[in-house]
């Protein structure tokens, strides 16, 4: 019999947002196994596991020292029957056979492939596989109907399939600030996403964008758009406008977790400092553009002065002052991160929180109405502000 005082080596809160954050992660081999798990069952259309795997990796990330006995994790939160098997497997057999047979399996492998492809999902990707679909070029072959945003993935794919390093992060950072400078004086452009918490590479570059008098940011997005266009910035962008006022239920409960705010998903066309020989390493599938260097380039009409650049995934959000907080924190992440924090606000404060507003739930209870019909709850003009809710 184990003595559990001797064994409780780690102590780990529940929540992941209760737990400190870093980037220092000592357990890497077992994360990136469980994110591998993750990944897979989020492709497979089994958010449950996904997400179970998603919080295991999380509690393994936030230990001070590596893990070498399944005992030290003991009493510790979100390890589920299924994690602590694959954990077992790598500690005392250096690898999971479910992971690896997994990393292999063809199916697998084409999902990434499809996926990674901007604009395709995992339903798509889904479709196209039973369609005999598996790489880039027989979906090329295929003559499927790829909408614009799929267009623009697959032309682009080797350059998105590149991580962006905090360097091109900060260089399109220069390009959006002063887009938005030339457009709305006074506007504010903050660097959010993986970027705001640390990370040196991310699949995309996310920014935040407010004025400081409310109102001020109404009709910014399209501007800003423009003046990108007009300066050869945007390789593609589509806008979805703000729809949160309008939203049928009501601006206090978003039918999903996805905000309403105004924004636009762009591929941005980067111009690279010209440097000798820039070395990129090899990409995985790249079939597209093969023949191609990863830093495309154009040969003016003289045939001089080579123009390097390279496409970097980038999403704008425009936010109200108002609501900037709640913003800024709902897309600084990570994912789990966010989910963490709404399911703790909710059933550990009894709050709503979102990236428009936090709400206390009991405070707007005495505000729902109920129509004879249905029940259908509303909030009053009173409780749709609530910036002073966030204590
Ligand atoms: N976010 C969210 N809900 C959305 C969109 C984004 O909660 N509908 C949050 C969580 C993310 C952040 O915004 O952390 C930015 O989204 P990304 O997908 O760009 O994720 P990251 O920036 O964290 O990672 P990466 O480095 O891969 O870009
Ligand atoms: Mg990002």
């Amino acid at each position: 019999q184990i003595n559990e005082a001797e064994v409780a080596e780690f102590s780990v809160p529940t929540y992941a947002c209760q737990r400190r954050t870093t980037l220092e992660n000592h357990n890497a081999v077992l994360t990136d196994a469980l994110s591998l798990l993750a990944e897979h069952a989020e492709l497979s259309d089994e958010d449950g596991r996904g997400v179970a795997f998603r919080r295991a990796a999380a509690v393994l990330k936030a230990l001070p020292k590596p893990v070498t006995s399944v005992k030290q994790l003991r009493g510790l939160p979100c390890l589920g029957d299924h994690s602590l098997r694959i954990i077992k497997d790598i500690l005392e057999n250096r690898e999971s056979s479910e992971v690896q047979s997994t990393k292999q399996s063809e199916r697998f492998k084409a999902l990434k492939v499809l996926t990674g492809i901007f604009g395709v999902g995992a339903k798509t990707a889904d479709r196209w596989i039973r369609d005999g679909i598996n790489n880039l070029q027989q979906l090329q072959d295929s003559g499927q109907t790829l909408n614009r945003a799929q267009q623009a993935g697959l032309q682009h794919y080797d350059h998105l399939s590149q991580p962006v390093t905090k360097q091109e992060a900060d260089a399109i950072g220069e390009i959006v600030e002063e887009a938005v400078a030339s457009v709305l004086p006074g506007a504010r452009i903050t660097l959010i996403g993986g970027f705001r918490r640390g990370k040196l590479t991310g699949h995309d570059v996310d920014f935040l964008i407010t004025h400081p008098e409310e109102g001020r940011e109404v009709g910014l997005m399209p501007k800003v758009v423009s003046w990108l266009e007009s300066k050869g910035f945007l390789l593609y962008q589509k806008t979805t406008r703000n729809s949160y006022l309008e939203s049928k239920d009501g601006p206090a409960r978003p039918a999903s977790n996805m905000d309403r705010f105004e924004r636009c998903f762009s591929i941005f066309k980067l111009p690279e400092e010209e440097k000798p020989a820039a070395k990129h390493p090899e990409t995985l599938t790249g079939n597209v553009e093969q023949s191609l260097p990863l830093t495309s380039s154009h040969v003016s009409a003289e045939g001089e002065a080579l123009k390097r650049w390279r496409a970097v995934r980038v999403d704008l959000v425009v936010s109200p002052i108002s609501q900037f907080a709640f913003a800024l924190l709902g897309w600084t992440g990570s994912k789990l991160f966010e989910r963490e924090l709404r399911r703790w606000a909710g059933h550990e404060k009894a709050m709503s929180l979102s990236s428009h507003a936090l709400y206390d739930n009991k405070q707007v209870e005495t505000h729902f109405v109920q129509t004879p019909s249905v029940k259908k709850k509303r909030v009053s003009k009173k409780t749709k502000t609530c910036s002073s809710m966030m204590t």
